[in-house]
């Protein structure tokens, strides 16, 4: 079934010249580009999209990296895009993270590890009214 996900290039992805390299590997695999843009995750964005980890030891971190930062963030759309684009990108943790994903390939630290994508639907729907609040499916 073709359903929509929504990634984001952390700042160090930008930082390090990276876009173009990741987003090669969505196009590759099949996925369509629905809206991509480059915009500044200010902290309190940063706060409520990782809302779910405020009590999590490495929220503080995880929020300083991004802050005040741009990230690029699009939406795919493509067939299981939610659970294929999860295993391009690979593990949470880029150290077991599977040679040939974008982490396991491109990152190596674990707080900044490059890249987002949503891991349900119910995320999905949550973080594109953050991103793409004009977002509507077709
Ligand atoms: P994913 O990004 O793979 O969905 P989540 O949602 O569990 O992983 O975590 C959100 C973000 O929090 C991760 N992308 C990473 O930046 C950071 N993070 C997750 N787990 C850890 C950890 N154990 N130590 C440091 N940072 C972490």
């Amino acid at each position: 079934m073709s359903e929509y996900t929504l990634i984001f290039l952390k700042p160090s992805a930008i930082k390090r010249g990276l876009i173009g390299e990741i987003i090669t590997r969505f196009e590759r695999k099949g996925f369509e580009i629905i809206d991509l843009k480059m915009m500044l995750m200010t902290r309190e964005l940063a706060e409520e999209f990782y809302a779910i980890h405020k009590d999590k030891p490495f929220f503080k971190d995880l929020i300083t990296t991004i802050s005040g930062e741009k990230i690029v963030a699009i939406i795919l759309k493509g067939r299981e895009a939610i659970d294929v684009v999860r295993r391009l990108i690979g593990a949470t943790d880029p150290v077991e993270a599977s040679a040939g994903t974008i982490r396991g390939d491109l990152a190596l630290d674990i707080t900044d590890n490059i890249i987002h994508a949503s891991d349900s639907k119910e995320s999905f729907e949550r973080e594109v009214k953050l991103l793409f609040p004009e977002f509507s499916a077709t």
